[in-house]
């Protein structure tokens, strides 16, 4: 707890509004009326529920820049902290609350209490520097120690357009993220390659975690991630 000062600087930027990525789909909080009721969602999901999302790797990877992309379709160099964004799945909105780990990038720096209530987590190494994919087990270690065992972690091998400096081969970053059971996927902060999707297949699977349908088939983050990859061709020049 005594490290709960460094985390100030990211709540004075946090933002109450939620900027929607698709605005024309699905059903926006506060607008349902008597004589308009919303349109009932296929499945049953409190469109309230903020999931709080936290991004963690060593310092340079590119978390920043990856948060910006996200939430402004720009890539800005500098500083930004925190964000709320609705992601609209399967005709539902997810809320996103999406915080930035700047100043915290060492092992046992990120306050366990920040890691204890995520419910997502993206996890970020940069391909063109060998000790932040190294650097990746420490942090899979720490966040399995401290964060809730239904987190959502996705492991993302950013700086991807940087491919003539690359130091660690796709398939490095896929048998990892195999070994540890979590979804994988190279992006650009800079290029935006694969950012949007990221973030989509977490709101997806964070959603259906809440829906929990008997007879449903099990939503399997990989395959959609799979799926998605092949139908963009976002990822042949890696
Ligand atoms: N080429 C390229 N540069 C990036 C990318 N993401 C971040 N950078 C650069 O890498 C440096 C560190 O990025 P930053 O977002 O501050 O990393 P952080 O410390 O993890 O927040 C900055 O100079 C960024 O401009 C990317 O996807 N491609
Ligand atoms: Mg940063």
């Amino acid at each position: 707890m005594e490290r709960m000062e460094s985390m100030e600087p990211i709540s004075a930027y946090y933002t109450t509004a939620y900027p929607e990525i698709q605005p024309d789909s699905g059903c926006r909080s506060g607008e349902a009326t008597a004589s308009q009721p919303r349109t009932p969602p296929a499945l049953t999901y409190d469109e309230e529920l903020v999931h709080k999302t936290i991004l963690v790797g060593d310092s340079g990877v590119g978390k920043t820049s990856l948060l910006v992309q996200f939430d402004q379709g720009k890539f800005i160099p500098g500083s930004f902290s925190a964000t709320n964004k609705v992601v609209t799945v399967d005709g539902v909105n997810v809320k996103l609350q999406i915080w930035d780990t700047a100043g915290q990038e060492r092992f046992r720096s990120v306050t366990h209490a920040y890691y204890r209530d995520a419910h997502a987590l993206f996890l970020l190494y940069d391909i063109t520097s060998k000790s932040s994919f190294d650097n990746i087990r420490a942090w899979l270690t720490e966040i399995h120690e401290y964060a809730q065992s239904h987190v959502v972690i996705m492991l993302l091998g950013n700086k991807a357009d940087m491919s003539s400096d690359r130091a660690i081969q796709r398939d490095e970053g896929e048998r990892l993220a195999r070994e540890y059971s979590v979804p994988f996927m190279e992006t650009s902060a800079k290029t935006g390659v694969n950012v949007e999707l990221a973030f989509t297949a977490v709101a997806k699977e964070l959603k259906h975690r809440v829906v929990q349908h008997t007879n449903a088939p099990k939503f399997q983050i990989h395959e959609y991630i799979e799926a998605q990859k092949e139908k963009s061709g976002c990822c042949s020049y890696f």
